[in-house]
């Protein structure tokens, strides 16, 4: 008899289970000649991750899809339609750029025969519909010939709608009216409706083709579609990628009856059951077997979201934040008690299917750092570095609001700026504009953290990415509003080597061996910053004065996000 956890016939099966954990086995298990692959199928590229037994990335390849695939006209990878609104991808543009990678990978020399697990991840929100028959297809797949040979008949709908879409705006209305309203919806499925999501996507289709919907036997997400090709049988829709649909509910994780009801008829037939992220699918199709070289005891294990699977691959833990600074800034956060609010998503979390976890997106990022940095600075970030040391923490009691362009976080427009006694000014010192800016942004992402659920607990950890973490003043004052070390993480890659983890999370999650055991060999992050001693006292009192604020700006700027509404809020990829 082998171990259960490593197969490896020696001493672990004679270990406690708090031996076990303690990583000796899990890397055993995980044998240096081992590989372990995550894809990432995202809005302009299909992306794959080579991973071996210490975890450590051997391989990388990918295939841009306007240049290598030209014959599918896409820009970006989508197809933007004349009413602005619609946007959709070729189903078929996927499938042939997995016939291309895994060319590319068998030209780069990649021993397919030592691969044990894969997984991966797709944009969220994206939907596929494969047409009646086309399991029986998936099943029989015939190794002489290309997936897209094989498939091209097996989509009801050749263009699938994606997450730039924001054409489902009545579907939007109606759904949260049969759910109770926005915020019971949000309570369910951890979001108020979202054009992009995908059940209001597909009740638009249900609703304008009505055709094309009953000749549809499965509907997969992006993720789960690209899982199925690898499984040759439809994969289950993971509860992660699942939670941005507007029709899981995210703390039983099963399909909410009133949001399929409201979306369209037998709609859980055609999604089948969900299960958690790292499950096992099953073995790989023997396609890829006979066709590539893979072993048949390959598995494939469930995909998900390319946002959680970032959180995997940044290796988020409970209480810890990311903070990605760019042109627009997401917050993504590990959460155990979920508070969905009007703001922000709660997801399903990928690695840990009792948590969950929150994203957040904040349009005025860069771009806003930029403009003070040029009118208050000389244009030089030295001088706005400057402007942060030479400035104390809590600025004097002068807080800032920079919506330069119509926030998604909350929603409201306008520049704002208050004294220590919240009288509205006109204007602050150069310097205090600078920190002004900076504390706001930072302020504001605590807040709505919160409002999701996030609690700063001891060991909390704000891990920083994107341009502006290059930055070491600003990422003090991340530390201090945050009362929490930062540390600064490369995201370029995340998602595809949180796939990568999880796959090989997946072979031996039902151990019990936890996520972080199973991770503990990767490279660790550094750590940049401490938050000074008197931040807790300055910033716990600043952040409840900052919400009080917020209210009086959305008041005010309500009118002016009126006359923005038809522009549909869209949440970057942290990546
Ligand atoms: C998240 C979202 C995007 C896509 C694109 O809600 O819409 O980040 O996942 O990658």
């Amino acid at each position: 008899m082998s171990c259960p956890l490593c197969v490896c016939f020696f001493k672990c099966l004679t270990l406690s289970l708090s031996e076990l954990v303690d990583a000796r086995c899990v890397v055993l298990m995980a044998a240096a000649d081992s590989l372990y692959l995550g894809f990432d199928f995202s809005t302009q590229q299909l992306k794959v991750v080579a991973i071996d037994g210490n975890l450590q990335v051997v391989h990388q390849n990918n295939v841009q899809f306007d240049a290598e695939l030209p014959e599918f006209r896409t820009q970006g990878g989508v197809h933007i339609h004349a009413d602005g609104l619609t946007v959709t991808s070729p189903v078929l543009m996927w499938v042939k750029a997995l016939d291309l990678l895994l060319d590319k990978l068998k030209s780069a020399g990649l021993d397919f025969s030592r691969v044990k697990a894969l997984s991966g991840c797709g944009q969220q929100h994206g939907s596929v519909y494969w047409r009646r028959g086309a399991a029986e297809t998936l099943q029989e797949l015939n190794p002489q010939h290309s997936l897209h040979h094989l498939l091209q008949s097996s989509f009801s709908v050749s263009d699938c709608p994606v997450w730039m879409d924001s054409s489902s705006g009545q579907q939007c209305q109606y759904l949260q009216s049969a759910a109770g309203g926005a915020l019971r919806l949000a309570e369910v499925t951890g979001s108020r409706a979202y054009e992009r999501f995908t059940g209001n996507q597909i009740a638009k289709l249900q609703m304008t083709q009505p055709d094309q919907y009953d000749n549809t036997e499965r509907i997969s997400l992006v993720s789960s579609f690209a899982a199925s090709l690898f499984l040759g049988d439809y994969a289950a829709i993971d509860y992660s990628d699942g939670s941005g649909m507007n029709l899981l509910d995210i703390r039983s994780r099963n399909w909410s009856e009133v949001c399929l009801e409201a979306t369209a008829p037998h709609l859980d037939k055609l999604l089948g059951p969900p299960l958690p992220t790292t499950s096992v699918l099953g073995p790989l199709s023997p396609y890829f077997v006979h066709r590539y070289g893979f072993s048949e005891l390959c598995k494939v294990v469930a995909f998900t979201g390319d946002n959680p699977a970032s959180l995997a691959g940044m290796r988020l833990q409970q209480g810890d934040i990311a903070v990605s600074l760019g042109t627009s800034d997401t917050v993504f956060l590990w959460i155990q008690q979920p508070h969905p609010a009007l703001e922000g998503h709660v997801f399903c979390n990928p690695v840990d299917w009792q948590a969950y976890m929150a994203l957040l997106c904040f349009k005025n990022g860069s771009l806003t750092r930029e403009r003070i940095r040029n009118e208050c600075a000389g244009g030089l970030w030295e001088v706005f570095s400057a402007a942060l040391r030479e400035t104390p923490l809590g600025n004097n009691g002068n807080i800032g609001f920079y919506f330069d362009a119509m926030e998604i976080t909350p929603t409201a427009m306008g520049v704002y700026r208050f004294d220590p006694q919240n009288n509205k000014v006109p204007s602050l010192s150069p310097q205090a504009e600078v920190r002004a800016l900076v504390e706001g942004q930072f302020l504001s992402k605590r807040l709505h953290a919160e409002r999701l659920g996030y609690s700063i607990i001891p060991g909390t950890r704000v891990f920083a990415t994107g341009g502006a973490s290059s930055n070491p003043e600003i990422l003090q004052v991340l530390s201090d509003v945050f009362n929490a070390p930062v540390y600064t993480i490369d995201l370029s890659n995340s998602a595809c080597l949180g796939s990568a983890y999880i796959a090989v999370q997946g072979l031996v999650a039902e151990s019990e061996v936890s996520f972080f055991d199973t991770i503990k060999p990767a490279t660790k992050p550094q750590q940049v910053a401490t938050p000074h001693p008197s931040a807790q006292e300055i910033y716990d009192p600043m952040v409840k004065r900052y919400a009080q604020l917020e209210e009086r700006v959305l008041q005010e700027s309500r009118p002016l996000s009126h006359s923005h509404q038809s522009v549909q809020p869209k949440q970057p990829r942290a990546s």
